[in-house]
């Protein structure tokens, strides 16, 4: 039967079409209405403009990646209850739409986080990467957050401030570009491309967090749930928060999904299946210590989306994203594990059979290399994409051959 194949799509300015997906062999779409501000009602009739434009193309709309939660419902603050009343009746609406999936994260101010877009590789790609000492030097030099330094080991922030000597006016240029707008933007971060002094902002927004630790981050959280859940099993949606990437505390912030204990958390935080995983490979893989096939096995019911793709760990908490099939993680064993669970899944009854996953990332290869460098949103170019995509169905295939060969 084989995961539900489904690919990222920024709506329709993005330059990769349905058409285009329709080529690939694109079963489900995930997308969100990149245009709306965080915070607002989604309306059906503007859930229905992206519906039925898929729809006509023979696909569906398989998951809602993200409908973002508020900075102010992360923080418990003013206009939390507003929001929250918000959140729920887009669920209302969406799930009335006929959507049932639906991805968030609960990471503090940031989202995802690398310090270079260009990393070589020796084919001559260019993918992700997150080097961590070239992050902390950021952190305590360029942005200069106060206290940054003591809350290092100093053997890190020495190195940190050897390296921050290499750097030239524009490298520090760059490394704010990318880590606060460029990686951010465009997946309905708080800082966008407008903004005039996105360090000062930043450092604003992370100043909201300075009495906020991981237990009342987990709480703030619990309450986020306990209010939404409900909603979900009404309308039958299932909600799923992405890890954080990388999974554990930057900036002096908490971060309370990056591992197997906090995962355990999360479930019983809210028993309900509806309070779902976004199993993400390559964000859970930032710790070398998770184990990517016990985490997929722990956890299979309430996985109700999936981001495969590989990264390369390196020393200390640095990596680079190495494609999809190669690198640290070993993708076969997780993708059978992926694929027992739905086995399960079908046995049981269970309606939720589609499991989609997609293809997360991808190096720029090919044509990628020849497009405008802003074409594609970081990290999501066509070809590196789309070879993830095939590299991954024809791993499923190969391993589903086996499983049914050996029934
Ligand atoms: C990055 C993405 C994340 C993800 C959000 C989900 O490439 O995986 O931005 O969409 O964290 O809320």
């Amino acid at each position: 039967m084989a995961l539900e194949k489904t690919w990222r799509w920024f709506g329709f300015n993005d330059p990769i079409t349905l058409d285009n997906l329709v080529q690939m062999g694109v079963e489900g779409v995930v997308t969100a209405l990149h245009h709306l501000p965080i915070g607002v009602v989604w309306e059906k009739d503007e859930i229905m403009k992206v519906k039925n434009a898929i729809e006509a193309k023979g696909m569906r709309w398989s998951v809602v990646e993200s409908l973002p939660v508020s900075e102010a419902i992360k923080t418990c603050s003013a206009e939390r209850d507003l929001h929250i009343e918000n959140y729920k009746k887009s669920l209302q609406n969406l799930g009335e739409c006929g959507i049932d999936t639906v991805c968030y994260n609960f990471m503090p101010v940031l989202d995802w986080s690398r310090t270079s877009l260009t990393y070589k590789h020796p084919g001559g790609g260019e993918g992700l990467y997150f080097d961590f000492t070239t992050f902390v030097a950021w952190d305590c030099y360029i942005l200069c957050r106060p206290n940054a330094e003591n809350e290092y080991p100093a053997e890190v922030v020495a190195k940190a401030k050897e390296l921050f000597k290499t750097f030239s006016k524009e490298k520090c240029e760059e490394l704010t570009y990318i880590i606060i707008v460029l990686t951010q933007g465009f997946v309905n971060g708080v800082i966008d491309g407008t903004v005039k002094d996105p360090k000062a902002l930043f450092l604003k927004y992370i100043s909201t967090y300075k009495d906020i630790d991981k237990e009342k981050l987990r709480a703030n959280m619990k309450r986020f749930l306990d209010d939404v859940i409900p909603t979900c099993e009404k309308y039958n949606v299932n909600l799923c928060v992405h890890p954080d990437d990388p999974p554990y505390p930057v900036l002096g912030m908490p971060r309370i999904i990056g591992c197997m204990d906090d995962l355990e958390w999360l479930r019983k935080a809210n028993p309900s299946l509806r309070n779902g995983i976004t199993y993400c490979t390559g964000s859970l893989s930032g710790r070398p210590d998770n184990d990517l096939v016990a985490i997929a096995e722990r956890f299979a019911d309430a996985i109700h989306f999936v981001h495969l793709r590989n990264t390369q760990h390196l020393d200390d908490f640095s990596f680079y994203e190495s494609g999809h099939l190669k690198g640290s993680l070993d993708m076969p064993a997780i993708v059978e594990a992926l694929l027992k669970e739905q086995q399960r899944r079908i046995k049981e009854g269970r309606k939720d059979i589609r499991m989609p996953f997609r293809p997360d990332h991808g190096i720029r290869i090919l044509n990628d290399l020849d497009a405008d460098k802003n074409i594609y949103n970081a990290g999501y170019p066509l070809c590196g994409r789309m070879r993830g995509l095939a590299e991954i169905a024809g791993l499923m295939t190969g391993i589903e051959y086996e499983m049914t060969k050996k029934k």
